[in-house]
């Protein structure tokens, strides 16, 4: 599986300095005589001994016969001297014809590649040129050369300094198919095993380029100002090494550049040092990295691939055992990769791919940190500073030397870890006033002798190298112990001063660092860390607060004792009391010295006391809590039911219960009136906070083993049109702070019933109407009417007794068209036949009742006393009120008519005219009028042989919502 990490520099945050020196200590390289002209001091560095070497390719030295021989300075680790120019040459030495050939030096880039080791430097001149005379009057210049200074203490460097130079090899290496041209000493290294130099050539055979490994020798070095006197120099006898050693055809592979950067690793299961070689213009630009074995033998060979086209992979290469494995690890920097963020492109803004080193020796790709910023070039320059803080760890700078004008150019610091890089860096270098910062960086050594690695880094615009000294990292350990494993609760401010000591003791551990007087340690003790000043818990005797800090001199070891003592009546008495100390270190300035710094990783401390609790040997408490319930009333009825009383009872025949709280959710509609307990002595329970449906409870802290309290919730319902569901659910939970306790959870469920008791009666009028010409009413009516048409008007009324609201009645009426005789003649007797009209008596605005006829041919009027019953009851079925049917003849008032010879008129299929109305909300005590009109033709009446009747309207279906 491969574990990649995608890494952006803007993540940086809460940075902070480890352990470089900030900016204001920094040192400046001094140049003795510098030149005025760009020297690009700083072009490369390495470190010699004692000594920072300084390439400065164009550098020009006053009293120099030779233009712009450049320079390789050194750079003692003092303070107050000057670097000195490396006398890298022999006596005498000019562009001056020596026998058949002479070399000419004048701009020829000496030190624009530099390596070292105790014995040797190594400075590549790729512009050198050898300038050859064939005996026949034709010349050749064969470019670039390394140059070797012999380093020890008998010889001087005039005398040791050797030309290695690819002439050597043969002579036809003139020509830019072979040697000729090559750039031989753009990259230069020293490896250890074997012991041999490495030398690349990124411009022979047509700029395909490629690598030399020559062996070091003690003497007889070929003198490159005769390198006709062997014509054939056996430089494969030598054991002088190349790859590739001869052109091949192959076109596609012609300006790719291999050699324009080197690295010495080991890569393979051999102890010799392995290759690796970029070729950052292979694959159509997409660029590769070369890693061969110390042989440089082909079969060797393997390739890591660039992604993106010009990106330039492989333009720095680092070699560096990042997690501490033992096996070495690889970054390859890309700086001209176009980074692609959301939907920004960031041209050049470069990248780093980090590869770690398998035990297989494979190579995976880990982490890639991309740039941020536009032309900045990010991973320009990538080295191994060694482990700068001591964790173990092997850290690593990236440089981005490029920007725009208001923007400073940078070096990251990165640590190392056993997981890869830590990203973000631990620190950022920079300094707007130099421009280039970050061309080079050398790390790994020693400047102040203070047994931590120090940083160079040139800025190639500014003719300087900037001297970075790291701070010594000290690491603290720190041992609390107690007078007892647990804090007794009863370790108060009245008790003994010794009921809880606690003892800090604090040791410098695994350091160089020798404690000065100069260093102070503050360390301030904060007890109850994770409460609020109100809740702490423990306080110090001493000044009856929860914290203290205390400054000491910095000593190998410190100790210190504490009285400390328990609030009274503490609630928490589960949660352990976290001890935290923080350090913080001071240094009074010397400006000789470097002052130490606190590992950030360990400048706080934190530590939890348990408090003491009844929980058996383990102390750890396993309560067994039950919950059970009643309640009262059982059932809930509107209108009549306004309280409601829970019983609960909670039972814990476990350990101790800690922090035991009761919670009970009310449904809508219901409030909370109080809370009492018959076991609990001083109760406490509130609605939370953030809801004023949920009472909490405390039922004990702890509800001690064996024990059961009970509780009694009284709610009340003072408005029950707010309930909004059936039945009224309450939910209950109870909870303990003991680990791994389980949420108690219960339910009581109380069903609601609605009883609003709707009465229903009816008038009709006239009341009676008769063929008998003697009939009173008839004669009143024909005497006024100057029509033979009579108005019939049945009225219901529908009142609500209570005891709560009718939400909705539905009422089917059903008014007869007269008798089936009539009704086969064709002549209904009854006309006009209206929807019902509906009046409410309190509020006859009111309009949200309404009537409709009933269409169904296949209706047949149920007997109401007989109703059959709905299959299922929905809720609001449930609520059916007891209704009085009032079929309006019954209702009459009685006259002298005798009962007995009244026939009603039933109200039959199509002789039935059926309606159906609505009616909203009923309110208590309220009413509704229902008014049924038609015109009867008292003409036709008269001549239905009608005798005595009953013109019978029935209400029946009366449904409450
Ligand atoms: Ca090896
Ligand atoms: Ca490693
Ligand atoms: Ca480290
Ligand atoms: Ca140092």
């Amino acid at each position: 599986m491969l574990f990649f990490l995608l890494i952006f520099l803007s993540c940086i945050s809460s940075l902070y300095s480890f352990n470089y020196q900030t900016v204001e200590h920094w040192r400046y390289l001094r140049q003795d005589k510098p030149t005025q002209k760009a020297s690009y001091f700083g072009y490369s560095l390495a470190v010699h001994r004692s000594s920072l070497l300084v390439g400065a390719p164009r550098d020009h030295s006053p009293h120099d016969i030779i233009a712009r021989r450049g320079t390789v300075w050194k750079c003692e680790f003092h303070p107050d001297s000057y670097c000195q120019r490396l006398p890298f040459r022999r006596d005498g030495e000019a562009n001056v014809r020596v026998g058949t050939s002479f070399d000419n030096k004048t701009d020829q880039w000496l030190g624009a590649s530099l390596a070292a080791n105790d014995g040797n430097i190594i400075a590549g001149a790729p512009f050198l040129k050898h300038r050859i005379n064939d005996g026949h009057s034709l010349e050749y210049e064969i470019p670039g050369g390394a140059l070797i200074g012999k380093y020890g203490t008998s010889l001087s460097m005039k005398e040791s300094t050797q030309i290695f130079s690819p002439s050597f090899l043969n002579w036809h290496s003139r020509n830019y198919n072979q040697e000729g041209y090559g750039e031989f000493g753009f990259q230069v290294a020293l490896s250890r095993k074997p012991e041999r130099i490495i030398v690349t050539a990124p411009g022979s055979f047509y700029f395909r380029g490629g690598v030399h490994s020559i062996p070091i020798m003690d003497k007889n070095w070929v003198d490159t100002r005769h390198p006709f006197t062997s014509p054939h120099y056996k430089w494969r006898d030598a054991g002088w090494l190349r790859y590739p050693s001869n052109y091949s055809s192959n076109e596609y592979d012609d300006w790719c550049y291999r050699g324009y950067a080197l690295a010495l690793g080991n890569f393979n299961n051999d102890d010799n040092q392995e290759l690796i070689v970029s070729i950052p213009k292979l694959h159509n630009y997409r660029g590769a990295v070369e890693i061969m074995n110390s042989n440089l033998e082909e079969r060797s060979i393997r390739t890591l691939n660039g992604s993106q086209m010009g990106e330039y992979f492989g333009a720095s290469l680092c070699v560096v055992d990042i997690n501490n494995d033992g096996l070495d690890d690889l970054l390859v920097g890309a700086p001209l990769y176009t980074v692609k963020k959301d939907t920004r492109i960031i041209p050049d803004a470069g990248r780093v791919v980090i590869y770690h080193q398998t035990p297989e020796h494979k190579l995976i790709r880990k982490q890639t940190i991309e740039g941020t910023r536009e032309g900045g070039r990010f991973g320009h320059a990538i080295t191994n500073l060694g482990d700068i803080d001591k964790d173990g760890y092997n850290d690593v700078a990236i440089s981005m030397p490029f920007g725009h004008q208001n923007s400073s150019n940078t070096v990251y610091i990165y640590r190392g870890s056993k997981d890869g890089l830590i990203i973000p860096p631990t620190q950022i270098l920079q300094k707007p006033s130099l421009k280039g910062f970050g061309w080079a960086i050398q790390g790994q050594f020693d400047y102040d002798n203070n047994g931590y690695l120090d940083l160079a880094v040139s800025s190639i615009h500014s003719e300087t190298v900037a001297i970075i000294l790291s701070r010594p990292v000290l690491r603290l350990q720190t041992k609390l112990s107690h007078s007892s494993s647990t804090l007794p609760l009863n370790c108060t401010l009245r008790s003994d001063d010794a009921c809880f000591v606690l003892s800090i003791c604090i040791y410098l551990v695994n350091n160089n660092y020798k404690p000065s007087k100069r260093d102070t340690l503050t360390y301030e003790i904060q007890l109850d860390k994770d409460k609020d000043q109100a809740d702490k818990r423990l306080y110090f005797r001493e000044s009856y607060k929860p914290s203290k800090k205390r400054q000491l001199r910095l000593a190998d070891r410190v100790c210190h004792d504490y009285s400390l003592y328990m609030k009274d009546d503490v609630g928490d008495k589960l949660k352990p009391i976290r001890i935290h100390t923080e350090y913080t270190l001071s240094s009074k300035s010397d400006p000789n010295l470097v002052p130490p710094m606190l590992d950030p990783a360990n400048s706080s401390f934190s530590y939890n006391i348990p408090i003491q609790k009844d929980c058996g040997p383990d102390d750890i408490c396993i309560s067994n809590l039950d919950i059970s319930t009643t309640k009262s009333p059982n059932i809930y009825k509107v209108g009549l039911t306004k309280k409601i009383l829970l019983n609960i009872n909670v039972t814990n025949t476990g350990e101790n219960a800690y922090d035991t709280k009761c919670f009970i959710q009310l449904p809508t509609g219901v409030e909370y009136v109080s809370a009492n307990s018959s076991s609990i002595r001083n109760l406490y329970c509130n609605l939370m906070k953030q809801s004023d449906r949920i009472i909490v409870c405390q039922l004990g802290n702890p509800l001690l083993a064996n024990t059961n309290v009970s509780l009694q919730i009284h709610t009340a319902v003072n408005n029950y049109s707010a309930i909004q569901s059936d039945p009224l659910v309450f939910h209950i939970n109870v909870t303990s702070d003991n680990p791994d306790s389980k949420k108690l959870s219960a339910e009581i469920s109380i069903p609601i019933f609605s009883t609003p008791e709707l009465v229903l009666s009816g008038v009709a009028k006239p009341e009676q109407i008769g063929t008998d010409t003697s009939d009173s009413v008839l004669v009143r009516y024909a005497s006024s009417s100057k029509t033979n048409d009579l108005e019939i008007i049945h009225t219901y009324t529908l009142h609500n007794r209570g005891p709560s609201d009718a939400k909705r009645t539905e009422i089917k009426l059903m008014w007869p068209m007269l008798p089936s005789v009539a009704f086969e003649q064709q002549s209904p007797l009854l006309y006009g036949i209206d929807l019902p009209n509906i009046i409410r008596v309190s509020d006859p605005k009111a309009n949200k009742d309404r009537c409709h006829i009933y269409h169904s041919s296949s209706y047949k009027a149920p007997l109401i006393e007989n109703e059959a019953k709905p299959q299922q009851q929905s809720f609001l079925e449930k609520f059916r009120p007891p209704i009085t049917n009032n079929p309006i003849l019954q209702e009459l008032p009685t006259s002298n008519r005798p009962v007995e010879s009244s026939t009603p008129i039933f109200c039959h299929g199509p002789l039935c005219k059926t309606f159906i109305c609505y009616i909203d909300t009923l309110p208590i005590g309220h009413s509704v009028l229902i008014q049924l009109k038609a015109t009867l033709r008292y003409n036709q009446f008269q001549s239905v042989r009608l005798r005595t009747g009953d013109m019978k309207s029935e209400s029946f279906e009366c449904l409450f919502y």
